[in-house]
């Protein structure tokens, strides 16, 4: 299952799948503001990249504040780096400032994907697992935020979105309306 949207020379797609898996230059991790290895997205690509060598790596860049990213290499993930990103945890802001945490996220991971040269990053869904944040929520703000960013820099040329399981129809929803 794939949504594909494209602005100009640049694509984003949606589609159902596991984020460790995608041969981008860069992917997201759903990371903590300590960049310890967690559960969820980020339990995952900790364990495919090699635990150890890429928990050296963040402790070397951490911490990361809520809102801000920051890249290590991809050990021995089929991506070359990894951009760990901190989204907000939903029930510790008002919703108003979690909603700006959340895209400064996703700008903050794409400004480094620019400084870095890369082409392609893939994205989890931020923040809408151990995090709380509605994930009917989030959708629409996440598409927006990528669209603005991606019309005013057009780089990286590829923003995939990849979803796991039941997060996948709610985003393409949120695609669906925003076409309309
Ligand atoms: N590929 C793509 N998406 C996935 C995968 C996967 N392999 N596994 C889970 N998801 P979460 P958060 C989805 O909890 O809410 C960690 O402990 C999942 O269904 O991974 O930002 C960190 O270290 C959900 O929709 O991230 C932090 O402490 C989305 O990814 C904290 O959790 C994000 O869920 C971050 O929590």
């Amino acid at each position: 299952m794939e949504s594909v949207l494209e602005i100009g020379q640049v694509r984003i797609e949606l589609i159902e799948g596991d984020i460790v898996t995608q041969a981008v230059d860069a992917i997201v991790n759903a990371a903590n503001e300590e960049l310890r290895q967690g559960g969820g997205v980020c339990g995952a690509i900790f364990r495919a990249a090699g635990a150890a060598e890429l928990q050296r790596a963040c402790d070397a860049v951490a911490p990361c504040p809520t809102g801000e990213a920051r890249i290590t290499p991809g050990f021995a993930l089929p991506a070359r780096y990894v951009i760990h990103a901190v989204g907000p945890i939903f029930d510790r802001y008002p919703p108003e400032e979690a909603d700006r945490l959340l895209a400064s996220a996703y700008r903050s991971s794409l400004n480094l994907a620019r400084q870095f040269g890369l082409q392609s990053i893939a994205f989890p869904s931020i923040a809408t697992g151990i995090y709380g944040f509605p994930v009917e929520r989030a959708a629409p703000l996440v598409l927006q935020t990528l669209i603005d960013d991606l019309r005013q820099h057009q780089s990286p040329t590829l923003a995939r979105i990849v979803l796991w399981r039941d997060t996948f129809p709610v985003y393409q929803r949120a695609l669906e309306r925003m076409r309309a």
